[in-house]
């Protein structure tokens, strides 16, 4: 049976594990005889990759939250245009790796920009696109940067955005819990400390992808 999910997100703070996940779950799609694009964002084109650049490197730490919400919905203006649409109309399943709701998370609830301007910067980037489900793997962030960069401060090597202080990204998980709460009918939270296997037969079962 068809997979009833055709565009589907995963999504979460830091080192949630959602690249991971995103690997297994292609895997075990294609094995069921899927196509697929399997997509990231910020990115996911030349431009986007271009602005990925831009938005991540340390290098532009004077960047407003205004500017930054424009350069994340520019992005995804053009993944949406460009190769997420084109691909669901040819029947493909869509796997982005991040979407609206790291939007909501990290610029609306936790850059103080606000939901509401977040929300409909982003509703005019995706033209109405909206994912048909969104899993949100859910993790303490104090967790997602230890498995990210050990148990030593971030240090240079982490990007402009992973450099916030650890209580932003509190409030980014918050952020994440109040988008869930926002759309439930098309958003599940996941506990991500469980191990990788076990985390997958959650996310699995959210789409309703049946074991081989
Ligand atoms: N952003 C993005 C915004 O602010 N607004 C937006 O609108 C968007 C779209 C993107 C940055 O941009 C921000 C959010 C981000 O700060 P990115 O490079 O894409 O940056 O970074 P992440 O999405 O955070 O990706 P990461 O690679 O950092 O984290 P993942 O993909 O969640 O985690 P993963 O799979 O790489 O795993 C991290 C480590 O944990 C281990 C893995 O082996 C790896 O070492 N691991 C586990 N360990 C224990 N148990 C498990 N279950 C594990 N699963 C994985």
């Amino acid at each position: 049976m068809p997979l009833k999910h055709r565009f589907i997100v995963l999504d979460g703070c830091e080192g949630a594990g959602k690249t991971t996940q995103l690997g297994r779950l292609a895997e075990a799609l294609r094995a069921a005889g899927e196509h697929l694009l399997v997509t990231i964002e910020p990115g996911g084109t030349a431009i986007g990759n271009a602005v990925r650049e831009i938005l991540l490197s340390p290098n532009h730490a004077e960047m407003t939250p205004l500017t930054e919400i424009f350069l994340f919905c520019a992005s995804r203006a053009q993944h949406c245009d460009e190769v997420i649409r084109p691909a669901l109309e040819a029947g493909q399943i869509v796997l982005c790796d991040r979407f609206s709701a790291s939007t909501f998370a990290y610029q609306g609830h936790a850059g103080g920009a606000g939901v509401e301007l977040v929300e409909r910067l982003d509703a005019e980037a995706t033209r109405g696109l909206v994912p048909d489900m969104t899993i949100i793997l859910d993790l303490p962030p104090e967790e997602g940067m230890r498995r990210k960069f050990g148990h030593g401060p971030a240090g240079d090597t982490a990007d402009r955005i992973e450099r916030n202080q650890i209580e932003f990204h509190r409030n980014v998980r918050e952020g994440f819990h109040e988008y869930a709460r926002r759309y439930a009918r098309r958003t599940a939270v996941l506990d991500a400390s469980v191990p990788e296997a076990k985390l997958f037969e959650a996310i699995c079962e959210a789409i309703g992808l049946s074991k081989q």
